[in-house]
This record gives structure tokens, C-alpha cells and sequence, in this order.
């Protein structure tokens, strides 16, 4: 492989372009015309318009996408996270156009895409899923006789489903009966395809999901877990490595039906297999992702890879690099999801221009970014600007460097989810580690009070009389060329002005 393109955008497209770079490969950008003068642009090797700001029109065009590679003379292809990441399709029209996928084989894609023929492959397979119909259950009359075996509380889900739509809680064969008509007509809008399947509802679970690589030689492995339990209406805002109620016994387990769940898929590349964990300690398989994910880093950073660097090997033939069958994470990491959200108005889209950046820096701290300053933020695209990734060797030092970068960072322009992240940071059930997924729902009032913590009201006191002072000390009338003796020059004094302001 000498020329990858990057058929995505934004900061996924920025991290896949570095790695590339890393093995001496080049690498093919592709823009909208809203993305003329984005960060992923300038960081590769050629970029190649593709079209107009609407995802049909562009990053899910397949047919430009393919000519964009012909004509730049990519030899492989890397579909990011999002927009065609998880379609067979595309990755078969990228294998027939001779190219290289850098994925999994669309037959692996195809596997896990329907979700009750996955739960039988699973359940063939020995990994453990959620006590419920393999098959989908033609209308309410089957759900309620289905539901009597399963015993309520009982889950609707959809066939063709993924991300929470057409999923309904049931807890009686009156609600089972209301609901299946709602799901099933949500499930046709957003998949095209209303099919519903039941599961039995687990109860304050914990989404934890495992990493998976496997290459084509015959070595599939896991690295661990992620705790994605800090997620909102299904956007993950928060995700951990390792998860908090993960034991290394609990990590065998889990990693191990991972490996079988992406064995019995036919599985090559990276790939992630959700669970939900029971506070029991059983856990679930619920759904495989087949495609590198937003929060790779944080899985990077406790077992020392490089997950994109190991696709593009695997892609290529290679085996992959590592060479241990069992890896062990070392300290802790933390992502936050920085995205141009007002978390004080119900996360609302924030559009406007990046007028002032500084990112966070320092050690153990990682900024993976797709803006700069002077990027416009619009509505097109998903609102993820950056994520910022942080490592200790315990968790207590990981949250504690997560809000000092969380204090370095200033993004002028723009509403983002970071006051939001120093929030959660400093709350109770968050710092004790024992969440589940509906923690948000439970102290997201709470925390979003848009009350101005004293530490902001102080800094702002501090900047409003200095700046005051100064003014006072600079009267316009009696300005001379040479400031008095001791004193800075006014231009010195003119330029701390400004910062004040
Ligand atoms: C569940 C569940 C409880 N019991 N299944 C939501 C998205 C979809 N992929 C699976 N989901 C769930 N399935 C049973 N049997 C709770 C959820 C769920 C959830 C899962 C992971 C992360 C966040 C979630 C938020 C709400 C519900």
C-alpha cells in the first residue's frame, strides 16, 4: 500500500492522515466545498474535491469517492468512523474497483449488520446474549405469547436497528402492545425495515465494550475494555480505559468472548464488541462494530498501540505488530468529546467561527482535532470538533489531568460541551467510578445549572479590575511617547490591555 484516501472529514480524517504518514504511505484527503480550508485538507498529500456540503452529495457519494481514488491513484481506501464506515456496499465497490479496504471483508460487515441472525451467530458461537427471540416477531399478538416465556421486563428492538431507534421498554402486555406499534413504525422510518425482536430489559447495565484486532494470518486478540457508560440519548460524552468495574478475571472473560463473537464473524481489522454488564457481573453481548470507533484512543493510550497503524498493516497483508497473545493495560485514560453543543440549552447545535484556539498540551495529554482557528462550524456534519484524551497511572491522577487540560483549553466561537466535562469530572458518582448508563439522565439537571462556577466568577473579577486599572493608568489625554520611569512601555501595557479584554 503506498496511497490510502481518507473518505471522511474532521478529526478521524486528521488521525488517519498522521498514521499513514508514520508508515511512509500517502495519503489522499477529500473535501465538500464547505471543507475547502479544513485541517484534513493541508495534513495530506493531495486532496480532491468531492462535491457540495451535503453528505449525499459528497462523503457518502460512492461513485466519487472511487473516482477521486482512481484519479489521485490511491491504491487502498480508509472509511473512518461514521458516514460509509459499516457499508458492505462500499466496501465491496472499493474491492471491485481493485482497491484496498482498510476494514473488515464486507461478508464480516454483512454478519453483524442484521441484528438477530448476529445474536444467533453469538449465541452458536458461545458468547452470551440477552435472553430473548432470535427470530423477529411478526406483530404485538407475538410479542405479548413471546414476552410470557421471556418474563417482563421486556426490551422491543429493532432488526435492522443500532443506536437506541425503534427500541422500546416494555413492562406489561397492555404497554408491549401500545409500544410495538410505535417501534415497529420508528424502526420502518429510520432503517427502512420495521422488524422488531424482544430481549429481556437488563437493568442498570453498564455499556462496556471490548477492542478487538485480528489479521489475516490467524491471530485475533483483544486489548481491553471501554467504559462507555456517560452517554446522552445514545452520544457518548465520556468513555474510559479500564472500565471502573472491570476485573482482570472479568477482563479474561469478556475479552475472550470478544475474540470468539469476532472469530465466528469471519473478522479481520479492528473491531469493537459491545456488551452490556449487568451489576451482577454477567454481561451481554448486545451489537459488533465494525469499524475503528471515536474512543480508540483511550484503548491506545492503557496498551501502548497505535489501532489505526494496525489497520493499515493488517489491510496491507502484514501481520499485525504485536507480539504478546495477552496484553495488560497500564494506568488509566480518559476521553472527553468536545462538541460544538450549548449543554446549557439541551446540547443544541452551536454554529459560528473558531474565532480564538488554544488546545490543552503538557504531559500525558493528547488533542485530536479536526478545527484550527478560523474553521467554521456549520450544521452539515456530525457537531464533534476535537477529543481530548488523557492518561495517569491510576484513575484518580487521570481525572485530575483531565481537568487541568479541560482548564487549558479555550475554544472562543463557538458553545462546546467542555464546561459540561468539568462538571461531570467533579461530581460525586462520577469520581467514585460507580456509574451506569443512566447516570446522565439522573444528575444532568443537576449539573447543568447555567449558574457560573465562583472559580469563572473570580478569574472574571480578577480580569475586569485589572483591566480597569490599567485603563485608569493610561489616560488618553496625557499619553506621551516614553512611559514614566519603572514603568512598562505602552506598548507592553497596551497589548495586556487587550489580553484583560
Ligand atoms: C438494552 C438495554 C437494556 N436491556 N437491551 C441501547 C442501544 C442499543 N445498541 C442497545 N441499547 C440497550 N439495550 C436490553 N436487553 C439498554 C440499552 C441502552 C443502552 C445501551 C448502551 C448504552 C446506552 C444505552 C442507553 C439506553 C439503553
Amino acid at each position: 500500500m503506498r496511497r490510502v484516501l481518507v473518505a471522511n472529514r474532521g478529526e478521524i480524517a486528521v488521525r488517519i492522515i498522521r498514521a499513514c504518514h508514520e508508515e511512509g504511505i500517502e495519503a489522499v484527503a477529500v473535501y465538500s466545498e464547505v471543507d475547502r480550508l479544513s485541517p484534513h485538507v493541508r495534513a495530506a498529500d493531495a486532496a480532491v474535491g468531492i462535491g457540495p456540503a451535503a453528505p449525499a452529495e459528497s462523503y457518502l457519494h460512492i461513485e466519487r469517492l472511487l473516482d477521486a481514488a482512481r484519479r489521485t491513484g490511491a491504491d487502498a481506501v480508509h472509511p473512518g468512523y461514521g458516514f460509509l464506515a459499516e457499508r458492505a456496499e462500499f466496501a465491496d465497490a472499493v474491492e471491485r474497483a481493485g482497491l484496498v479496504f482498510v476494514g473488515p471483508p464486507p461478508a464480516a460487515i454483512r454478519a453483524m449488520g442484521e441484528k438477530t441472525a448476529a445474536r444467533e451467530r453469538m449465541a452458536k458461537a458461545g458468547v452470551a446474549v440477552v435472553p430473548g427471540t432470535t427470530e423477529p416477531v411478526p406483530d404485538a399478538a407475538a410479542a405479548v405469547r413471546a414476552a410470557q416465556t421471556i418474563g417482563y421486563p421486556v426490551m422491543l428492538k429493532a432488526v435492522a436497528g443500532g443506536g437506541g431507534r425503534g427500541m422500546r421498554e416494555a413492562g406489561s402486555a397492555h404497554d408491549l402492545t401500545t409500544l410495538f406499534r410505535q417501534a415497529s413504525s420508528e424502526a420502518k422510518s429510520a432503517f427502512g425495515d420495521g422488524s422488531l425482536y424482544l430481549e429481556k430489559l437488563i437493568e442498570r447495565p453498564r455499556h462496556v465494550e471490548v477492542q478487538i484486532l485480528a489479521d489475516r494470518h490467524g491471530r485475533t486478540l483483544h486489548l481491553g475494555e471501554r467504559e462507555c457508560s456517560v452517554q446522552r440519548r445514545h452520544q457518548k460524552l465520556i468513555e474510559e480505559s479500564p472500565s471502573p468495574a472491570v476485573s482482570p478475571e472479568l477482563r479474561r472473560q469478556m475479552g475472550e468472548a470478544a475474540v470468539r463473537a469476532a472469530r465466528a464473524a469471519g473478522y479481520v481489522s479492528a473491531g469493537t464488541v459491545e456488551f452490556l454488564l449487568a451489576p451482577s457481573g454477567e454481561f451481554y453481548f448486545l451489537e459488533m462494530n465494525t469499524r475503528i470507533q471515536v474512543e480508540h484512543p483511550v484503548t491506545e493510550m492503557v496498551y501502548g498501540v497505535d489501532l489505526v497503524r494496525e489497520q493499515l498493516r493488517i489491510a496491507s497483508g502484514e501481520p499485525m505488530s504485536l507480539r504478546s497473545e495477552v496484553l495488560e493495560p497500564r494506568g488509566h485514560a480518559i476521553e472527553c468529546r468536545i462538541t460544538s453543543e450549548d449543554p446549557f440549552q439541551g446540547f443544541v447545535p452551536s454554529t459560528g467561527r473558531i474565532e480564538f484556539l488554544r488546545p490543552p498540551a503538557g504531559p500525558g495529554v493528547r488533542w485530536e482535532s479536526g478545527i484550527e482557528m478560523g474553521t467554521d462550524v456549520g450544521l452539515f456534519y456530525d457537531p464533534l470538533l476535537a477529543k481530548l484524551i488523557v492518561w495517569g497511572d491510576h484513575r484518580d491522577g487521570a481525572i485530575r489531568r483531565m481537568e487541568r487540560a479541560l482548564n487549558e483549553l479555550v475554544i472562543v466561537g463557538v458553545q462546546t460541551s467542555q464546561p459540561f466535562h468539568r462538571r461531570v469530572l467533579g461530581e460525586s458518582e462520577f469520581r467514585s467510578g460507580r456509574y451506569d448508563i443512566g447516570y446522565l439522565e439522573r444528575v444532568g439537571s443537576r449539573l447543568l445549572e447555567p449558574a457560573i462556577d465562583s472559580a469563572e466568577l473570580e478569574l472574571a473579577a480578577v480580569a475586569v479590575a485589572l483591566a480597569e486599572d490599567e485603563a485608569r493608568q493610561v489616560p488618553a489625554s496625557s499619553r506621551s511617547l516614553q512611559p514614566a520611569a519603572g514603568q512598562p512601555s505602552y506598548w507592553l501595557r497596551a497589548a495586556r490591555l487587550d489580553g484583560l479584554r
